[in-house]
């Protein structure tokens, strides 16, 4: 921590990237924050949401006191008396309902503190509660559903090897502008400039994003429809060109999946693609001739009504060409602190089975020790749910019906948020606990390592002080747990004594290495890639199951395509509801295509009503050639037009995993003026 002026090297915790960065601080003030050059990932890279740090730190809205409401009011109070008041009303609701009335949203902003969200989980299972919600499962969850039923265990994250890899491929992912999903990109456009001078770089997208513009091929693919191109391409492959060696050797279920992509010729594929026979063949016969390849998915294809169906046949075509855990295809992730290689044991995918679903909604299974987000709203409606802890989330931005869930929040018995600004939520709550921000406290990317281009770490001391009266949110969880009688650390640590750094110390220790040499170095690389241990260690008999019977089900009986979808798409200076508000970007367009336009005598700048089961919201039309017919592109997080007022909790929830359409959501459009 720094007393006076100088230069603190830290990591910046808004985005996956982790990027390193050099601090400059007078005393308590953040002056200026710089790419790190040093640093072996980001060489010096951020982006504009990074170096507007100082600036957000000292933000006029920060939280600085604990708030507790009273007669409507938000009255700023001391910390006692907030946690006195919450738990005691949080011990009277688990008296006179159960447990599982006390529920956490567990979020975005805090997978980036790892001794917040840690505590944060010990307290969760101390308590008892099942009421447990991420953002998993508005983002990802069909990536966990391949990887358990493929091969046993939730957790596998494919990285493409960066090293060695000769063909690369973008599903629905704009690293360019998101620096990656679950596969983080930090300096982007340089690491996919290099990627296209020594390899083949291939996207599929219904937009001509900024990762497709740098791209060898960009399949302006139709939106939702990644899954028949995907199923295309497994079928020829599987009729000639396959690893045959490999799958006589890791896999079960080749005849199933055989039969369950039959369908899929190129004619078919062309047709629900929008792509040309072509196309579909030439990409094809590169992989044929790449013999591996490395293609990853993001969002356009996680929240869309096939998810499921399209990781799954990523997923068979990497194992088809025995492109899984070899040189030359996909590593997967073996975390650095969380050690997956050494602790995860085979499983037999077939026993993978949901787990207790919220008791509103038998339609929308629990998985993973969670209730999926989209069943929130009912849980609360239902009386299941009357107090709410969220942390580092902000629910009327980024869950589906906007409106349902905010009246559903504001009718809480308690609301209580740990944040470190004023949003939407902290606007609703009944406790507003002001916490560290990402400044404030040492950290290390225990949540994040596995998401990292290498088997890397980061550890970064705190840059200054909490300012104001803010906590580091595993004190208020320690707190909030002894006020409760339940134990949230380890019996050794001592809470009340404790640094950010005693608790931090033990996770490194248990590592690749020790505490004090990641301290020291602040980015520790163990290893630019692990081979090989999912298939000698996790996989049972070494083989993946091909055809789960649930994802052969769901691609049997997909839904015809909608006439015109919303998609979404991240921007440069925002990042979900975070800096949306202040954001240059506020103009959140609806991109269109000319023809779309012309069908309903839009001009480009007008406003366009855009109505989904659900709601409607008005936003500006930007018609451009950039996007398909068929589809509309608008961000999500801000307030106005606040997509959460088109999506859905009710119909289009995923069965498997309760996943809302959130890509690919069915609308209509109208000029608005009409
Ligand atoms: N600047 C910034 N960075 C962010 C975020 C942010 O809000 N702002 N959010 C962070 C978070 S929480 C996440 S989860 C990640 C997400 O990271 P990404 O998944 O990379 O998200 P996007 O950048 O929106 O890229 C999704 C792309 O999918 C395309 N797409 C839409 N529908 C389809 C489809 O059906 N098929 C195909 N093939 N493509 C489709 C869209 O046009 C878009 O280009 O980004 C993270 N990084
Ligand atoms: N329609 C539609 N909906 C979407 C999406 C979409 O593309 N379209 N994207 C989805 C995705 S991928 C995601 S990940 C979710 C995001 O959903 P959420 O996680 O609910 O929303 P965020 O806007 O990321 O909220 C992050 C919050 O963390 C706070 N924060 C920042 N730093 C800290 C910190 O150090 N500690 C604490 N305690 N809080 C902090 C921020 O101020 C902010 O309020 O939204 C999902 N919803
Ligand atoms: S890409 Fe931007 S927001 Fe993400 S870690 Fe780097 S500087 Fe931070
Ligand atoms: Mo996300």
């Amino acid at each position: 921590m720094s007393e006076s002026s100088g230069t603190v090297k830290s990591f910046c915790r808004f985005c996956e990237a982790l990027c390193g960065i050099d601090v400059t601080v007078e005393g308590e003030t953040v002056v200026a924050v710089r790419g790190d050059r040093t640093d072996p990932l980001s060489r010096g890279y951020t982006c504009p949401k990074g170096r507007s740090l100082p600036n957000w730190h000292h933000r006029p809205d920060r939280l600085d006191r604990p708030a507790v409401r009273h007669h409507g009011d938000l009255v700023e109070t001391s910390w006692d008396e907030a946690m006195g008041d919450l738990s005691t009303r949080l011990l009277d609701i688990v008296d006179r309902h159960g447990r599982d009335a006390v529920g956490f949203y567990i979020a975005t902003g805090v997978a980036f503190d790892a001794n917040g969200r840690r505590t944060a989980e010990r307290l969760q299972r101390a308590l008892g509660t099942k009421s447990k919600y991420t953002a998993t499962t508005i983002d990802t969850p069909n990536k966990l559903l391949v990887s358990e039923l493929m091969s046993g265990f939730p957790g596998l994250v494919p990285a493409p090897d960066r090293e060695s890899g000769t063909l690369f491929g973008f599903f629905g992912t704009n690293p360019v502008v998101s620096h990656g999903h679950l596969n983080a990109f930090p300096d982007p456009i340089v690491t996919i400039r290099r990627m296209v001078e020594d390899a083949e770089v291939w996207v599929a997208d219904p937009r001509s994003s900024e990762t497709a513009k740098l791209a060898d091929r960009h399949l302006m693919i139709k939106a939702g429809s990644d899954f028949a191109l995907l199923a295309f391409l497994v079928r020829d492959l599987l009729a000639g060109g396959a690893d045959a060696d490999y799958l006589a050797e890791h896999a079960h279920g080749v005849e199933a999946l055989t039969q369950a992509v039959e369908p899929w010729t190129a004619a078919a594929a062309s047709a629900r693609t929008g792509l040309g026979e072509d196309e579909l063949h030439e990409l094809a016969d590169r992989i044929r001739e790449h013999g591996r390849i490395s293609f990853q998915s993001g969002t356009g294809v996680s929240m869309s009504p096939t998810a499921n169906i399209a990781e799954w046949l990523l997923w068979c075509l990497h194992i088809v060409t025995g492109s899984f855990d070899r040189e030359g295809g996909m590593w997967f992730h073996p975390g650095y602190l969380k050690r997956f290689d050494a602790r995860v044991r085979p499983t037999d995918p077939g026993a993978a089975r949901p787990g207790p679903g919220p008791d509103s909604r038998p339609d929308i299974p629990g998985r993973w020790g969670e209730i999926p987000c989209a069943a929130m709203a009912d849980e609360i409606e239902s009386g299941n749910l009357r107090a709410l802890i969220v942390l580092g989330g902000n629910p009327p931005r980024s869950f589906p019906e906007a409106p349902r869930i905010t009246r559903a929040l504001e009718n809480l018995e308690v609301l209580a948020v740990a944040d470190v600004v004023e949003t939407d939520t902290t606007r609703l709550a009944s406790h507003v606990l002001p916490v560290a921000g990402q400044l404030e406290r040492s950290d290390l990317s225990l949540h994040l390592d596995q998401f990292m281009p290498n088997v890397s770490t980061r550890y970064t001391p705190a840059v200054v002080s909490p300012g104001a009266d803010r906590r580091p949110l595993w004190k208020v969880m320690c707190d909030l747990g002894d006020r409760m009688g339940v134990e949230v650390l380890p019996r050794d640590v001592d809470g009340s004594q404790a640094t950010d750094d005693d608790l931090l110390a033990p996770l490194a220790d248990r590592s690749r290495s020790s505490f004090a040499t990641v301290a020291s170095e602040r980015v520790h690389v163990d290893a630019e890639a692990a081979f090989g241990w999912v298939t000698d260690g996790v996989l049972p008999d070494g083989r993946w199951r091909l055809a789960p019977p649930e994802l052969v089900a769901q691609l049997a009986t997909v839904d015809d395509p909608a006439a015109m979808v919303l998609i979404p798409r991240r921007q440069v200076r925002h990042l979900n509801s975070q800096m949306a508000d202040e954001s240059v970007e506020t103009d959140a367009d609806v991109l269109i295509h000319p023809d779309d336009a012309a069908a309903i005598g839009l001009a480009d700048g007008q406003p366009v009503r855009i109505s989904a089961g659900s709601g409607t919201v008005v936003a500006t039309a930007n018609v451009d050639h950039v996007i398909a017919a068929g589809a509309v592109s608008l961000p999500h997080g801000f307030l106005e037009p606040n997509v959460g007022q088109l999506t859905d909790s009710d119909d289009g929830v995923d069965s498997l995993t309760g996943m809302p359409i959130q890509s690919g959501l069915p609308v209509t459009l109208e000029p608005a003026s009409s």
